[in-house]
């Protein structure tokens, strides 16, 4: 055979210049994820990337953020009567929250001994508290309006705190999911079910359904001890309520999210049989995308920080992998209850963020993104963040990290 026929045979290296051809060719791991992943292999044309940037919001009250007023975890935004609406944990109390028990294990025994709790003083940042709203006309500058739900009487679902709201609205009907406690989160754990208020107006008054719309599972499921983070769709005429367990306590806990579809938004809620159905996670903010439904997979997990989709809504794939996500962060989803194969996506939202590590105190904020097939905003979609260096050495060694450098460079060097 001559060089030349020899030549042809042998396998071509990857091309410098990339066609539709490329992804026909025998291919990496790697080089497969990129061509057969994600939707484009340039990070900078796939759709479901973006960076998040931040804004302060104008119309809350802090008490300069000394503890006692908090405001986190939003509902999704909804846009009725020329106003934005939105949803959120509120708690206003004397004095800053005392801590959970979370450090002690999540034992199986209430351990209120050794937790000096009262009706009163806030075992955590979203104990005592109630689901209030506000509107705005831009998003930025937002006015409070007031409550929507308060705490009922005991020994009512939600008698200790009513937390971690989200809206459905289905067939001109408003609806509010949201946590609700009857003992003092922190207590045993973060132990809850999913309460659901209904009303004719965004505005109120909202009228609290007799049973809780999603309770915790059986002894020994995955959500025995809570169901948080609500987070309804409607997608097939149904009812998609996606929402946050954790659970492998008290060994290496493992956050997850799983979903309940009912005809009815007052339930019955049927957990699905693949729950969970995202592996990471914690705070929700899930949309209508294409056909399908994407999710930001926000705080833990393995896949953390990343965007996820599921064309058929329950078999999430890595879509993206991205950075700064918003903590607690929910969208404004112009077609979150369009039901109509076609979703477009977000650009905007709120979030929160913690007034110091000890997450006893929070505040609202606004981000911004490009996760929509109605914009294209290149400077979403760029990566290397100019995040100022202060804030790496900021995050520097702790005492016990310096120790084990200096034990290793003795017993290297003596
Ligand atoms: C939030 C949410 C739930 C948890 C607590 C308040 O970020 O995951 O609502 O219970 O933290």
């Amino acid at each position: 055979m001559s060089n030349k026929e020899e030549e042809k045979l042998k396998p071509k290296a990857f091309p410098y210049t990339i066609t539709e051809e490329t992804k026909n060719r025998k291919l990496s791991a790697a080089l497969k994820r990129s061509f057969r992943k994600y939707s484009s292999p340039y990070l900078s044309e796939n759709e479901l990337y973006s960076q998040f940037k931040y804004t302060r919001l104008k119309g809350f009250e802090y008490n300069g953020h000394d503890g006692t007023v908090s405001r986190r975890d939003p509902s999704k935004i909804i846009f009725e009567n020329g106003r934005y609406y939105v949803w959120y944990t509120k708690r206003d109390t004397s004095t800053r929250p005392i801590g959970g028990v979370f450090s002690k294990g999540y034992q199986n025994v209430p351990l209120e001994k050794e937790f000096q709790l009262n009706d009163d003083v806030p075992s955590v940042d979203w104990d005592l508290a109630e689901i209030w709203y506000a509107t705005s006309k831009d998003g930025f500058n937002w006015e409070e309006k007031g409550t929507a739900v308060a705490r009922p009487s005991k020994p009512i679902p939600g008698w200790r705190s009513v937390a971690t709201p989200d809206i459905l609205k289905y067939k001109g009907k408003f609806y509010l999911y949201y946590q609700a406690f009857i003992e003092a989160p922190g207590t045993r754990g973060d132990y809850c079910s999913i309460g659901v208020s209904h009303a004719n107006s965004p505005d109120g008054p909202w009228i609290k359904a007799e049973d809780v719309a999603i309770d915790t599972g059986a002894s020994g499921e995955w959500d025995q001890f809570a169901v948080q983070d609500p987070t309804p769709l409607v997608h097939n005429g149904q009812i998609y309520l996606y929402y946050k367990g954790a659970f492998n306590r008290p060994n290496t806990v493992w956050v997850a999210v799983g979903l309940a579809i009912a005809d009815n938004p007052l339930g019955p809620f049927k957990k699905h049989i693949l729950n969970p159905v995202l592996n990471s996670g914690h705070e929700l903010c899930l949309f209508p995308f294409k056909k399908g439904v994407a999710a930001l997979n926000i705080t833990d997990g393995n896949e953390h920080f990343t965007i996820q989709y599921a064309e058929d809504w329950v078999s999430f794939e890595l879509a993206a992998i991205t950075e700064m996500m918003p903590l607690g962060g929910n969208a404004f989803i112009p077609d979150a209850f369009e039901d109509n194969g076609d979703g477009r996506g977000i650009t905007w939202g709120l979030c929160f963020f913690r007034v110091s590590e000890a997450d006893d105190c929070s505040y609202l904020a606004r981000f911004d993104c490009d996760l929509s097939l109605n914009i294209h905003d290149p400077e979403m979609k760029e990566n290397q963040n100019p995040i100022d260096a202060e804030y790496y050495f900021k995050h520097g060694l702790s005492a016990n990290q310096i120790q084990r450098i200096d034990e290793e460079n003795k017993e290297r060097i003596g």
